[in-house]
């Protein structure tokens, strides 16, 4: 396989898709060898068409505000890949959302899927929409509008979203009240759905509970532990929430929380009444965590800079794409960090990526980290169909087996010579093989 022909090539047909040719150059480069191995993935063109979605649909939302303006944005969905199981993926609102971003969280998600042994394929979507600073009324008016559009789409044994940013149960909510009314159907289309209406218990907790496990099994590789160790957070959304849970719970300790304004540094440690703190300033709508250093004077706000100047033990991403770059890793490496977990999609830039791997610090990639919130909206989708209602104790032991079986995939093909685990060629190379195997079943299609 010729990776840089191939990205030249790709690059040409999707120029200035920088996100979305990154997450491609990196499964690219971790599964080169395997490819070289079995010539039929080239001679089937299995790389040529995982690369590209399946298709691509965009459409426009109009909704009115409470003044009665009207605005537009634009709506996506992609399907990219569903050989192993319906399309399945979040979908994101917010400004920053265009086609690159949902390309390369739709490709990630493929493999991601293809880790959590659930059949499920790989799909994204979402808009530009800005949640921020809405009424309640304009974001259901909105996802009123985007489901008119989204709903012929969708089904349950064929595309179900999710939430990612911008997207909870609020949203969730909207739009599947909006679906029940065009369809008149009540059935597992969307994941991450209330508790009384087919949800399931353990999904709002489950990315961050997941990313938990995952560094607890990394941690364990070096007859290590999260007890007693100090963990530097960013975010502070649904997946830092239930990560800062479960780290308080097995001992950790965890020192920063971000946002889009700065990062707090709190020595007291954030738990008990400082997690349900996080909740009230997600619900502010403001999307800033600076209001946590008046409310917890002893914190500190670092106005406009991230938390990987800290000195941590553990390093937990949870907020965006690209939020750890070359000089944050050297940083933490620097401070004596020994384990970076990605909760949020491609946190760390390919040069972070590069430092954490050559000094040798357990490194675990987005898509097997946090690949708990997807396998619980499996989980989700699995009660819908039996008509039925796990336990929180049985969702939440099935998430751990789960995760479990992602760290052993990693290690098992990630695991080098010298016994350093290349998390990131293990995720990719069991997340592809899976896949590959499946198209070439399928037939050129
Ligand atoms: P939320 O919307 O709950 O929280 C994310 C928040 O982080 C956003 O509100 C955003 O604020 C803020 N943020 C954006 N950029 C930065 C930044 N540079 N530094 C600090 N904070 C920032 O989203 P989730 O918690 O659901 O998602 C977080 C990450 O986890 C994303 O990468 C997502 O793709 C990933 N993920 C989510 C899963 C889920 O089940 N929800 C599953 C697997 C992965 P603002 O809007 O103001 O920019
Ligand atoms: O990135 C992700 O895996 C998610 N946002 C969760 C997707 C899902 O379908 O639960």
């Amino acid at each position: 396989m010729d990776i840089e022909k191939l990205m030249f090539e790709l690059e040409k047909k999707h120029p200035g898709e920088s996100e979305y040719l990154q997450a491609v150059r990196e499964v690219l480069e971790s599964i080169e060898d395997v490819v070289n191995e079995n010539p039929q993935f080239e001679t089937e063109g299995i790389i040529d068409r995982i690369i590209e979605p399946d298709r691509i649909l965009t459409f426009k939302v109009p909704w009115v505000d409470d003044s009665g303006k009207v605005h537009v944005n634009i709506g996506y969905r992609i399907q990219f890949n569903n050989a192993i199981g319906p399309y399945k993926g979040g979908l994101r609102f917010h400004p920053s959302v265009n086609l690159s971003i949902l390309k390369f969280l739709g490709f990630e998600q493929i493999f991601k899927n293809s880790l959590t042994t659930l059949p499920m394929g790989g799909g994204k979507g979402g808009s530009d929409f800005d949640p921020k600073g809405k009424s309640n009324a304009e974001i259901m008016r909105f996802c009123q509008s985007f489901m008119l559009e989204l709903w012929k789409l969708i089904g349950p044994e064929t595309d179900i979203p999710a939430g990612d940013i911008g997207v909870g149960g609020r949203e969730i909510g909207y739009l599947y009240g909006m679906y029940k009314k065009l369809t008149h159907k009540h059935t597992g289309v969307l994941t991450g759905k209330g508790l009384n209406w087919g949800g399931s218990l353990i999904r709002p907790e489950a990315t961050g509970f997941g990313t938990v496990y995952f560094t607890e099994a990394m941690l364990q590789t070096q007859n290590d532990s999260i007890k007693g160790k100090i963990v530097a957070v960013s975010g502070f959304g649904n997946v830092a929430w239930g990560a800062v849970q479960k780290i308080n719970e097995l001992g950790g300790k965890v020192v920063t929380l971000s946002g889009p304004d700065g990062y707090v540094y709190d020595s007291d440690g954030i738990s008990g009444e400082k997690i349900d703190y996080m909740l009230e300033l997600r619900a502010s709508n403001q999307d800033i965590v600076k209001p946590y250093s008046y409310e917890f004077p002893n914190a500190q706000f670092h106005q406009g800079k991230h938390p990987w100047e800290v000195k941590c033990d553990v390093a937990i991403p949870c907020a965006t794409q690209n939020e750890l770059n070359k000089e944050d890793a050297e940083n933490l490496i620097k401070n004596g960090c020994i384990c970076v977990a990605e909760g949020a999609n491609m946190p760390s830039t390919p040069e972070a990526i590069e430092v954490f791997q050559e000094n040798k610090i357990l490194y675990g990639p987005g898509k097997a980290v946090n690949a708990g919130g997807v396998a619980t909206s499996g989980l989700e989708m699995s009660q819908n169909t039996m008509k039925l209602n796990w336990p929180d104790s049985e969702v939440d032991e099935r998430l751990r087996h789960i995760m479990s079986s992602i760290h052993e995939s990693c290690v098992k093909y990630g695991r080098e010579e010298n016994g350093y685990i290349d998390y990131v060629k293990g995720a990719n190379i069991a997340g592809f093989l899976k896949i590959a195997h499946s198209m070439l079943d399928l037939g050129v299609v």
